[in-house]
């Protein structure tokens, strides 16, 4: 089953200098292919489109000046049940409670910075990809 996904690289891994490192390992998964990529700084606009479903909850507002505090890298990633698949490299939200190996298992410490975003299920990528790729699908 071949899907697309819409995958972020959050400000706190662009200023780790963790790009290369997530990148890779989203990279050598076997089949799976990075179709679109792009560094850019968003806007409210486009982060309250993206995390709409959380609005009114406590995390809310910190999370977006997080999301806003620097650019992020924005990407497509296409192949074999990649939404899954990239949930499962990124690990649990909570990265204290996320295993080692797991991307947020291994880097993270705080929940607003845990390092990476990955569509949760095949309505949300088509509706992320929409909002960050318009052109692409
Ligand atoms: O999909 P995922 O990123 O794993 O978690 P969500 O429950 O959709 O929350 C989005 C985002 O919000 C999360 O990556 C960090 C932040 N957040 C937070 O700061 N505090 C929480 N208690 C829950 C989520
Ligand atoms: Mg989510």
């Amino acid at each position: 089953m071949t899907q697309r996904t819409l995958v972020l690289l959050k400000p706190d891994a662009v200023r780790r200098g963790l790009i290369g490192e997530v990148l890779g390992r989203i990279e050598r998964k076997a089949g799976w292919t990075i179709s679109a990529l792009e560094m850019r700084t968003l806007d409210q606009d486009t982060l309250e489109a993206h995390y709409g479903e959380h609005k009114g909850r406590p995390f809310y507002e910190p999370l977006v000046e997080f999301m806003a505090s620097g650019p992020v890298v924005a990407l497509v990633v296409e192949g074999e049940r990649v939404i899954e698949g990239v949930r499962a490299l990124a690990g649990p939200t909570d990265p204290i409670a996320a295993a080692p190996g797991s991307i947020r298992g291994d880097f993270g410490t705080i929940v607003r910075e845990n390092l990476i975003h990955a569509s949760d299920s095949e309505v949300s990528a088509e509706r992320e990809l929409k909002l960050f790729f318009p052109s692409s699908s």
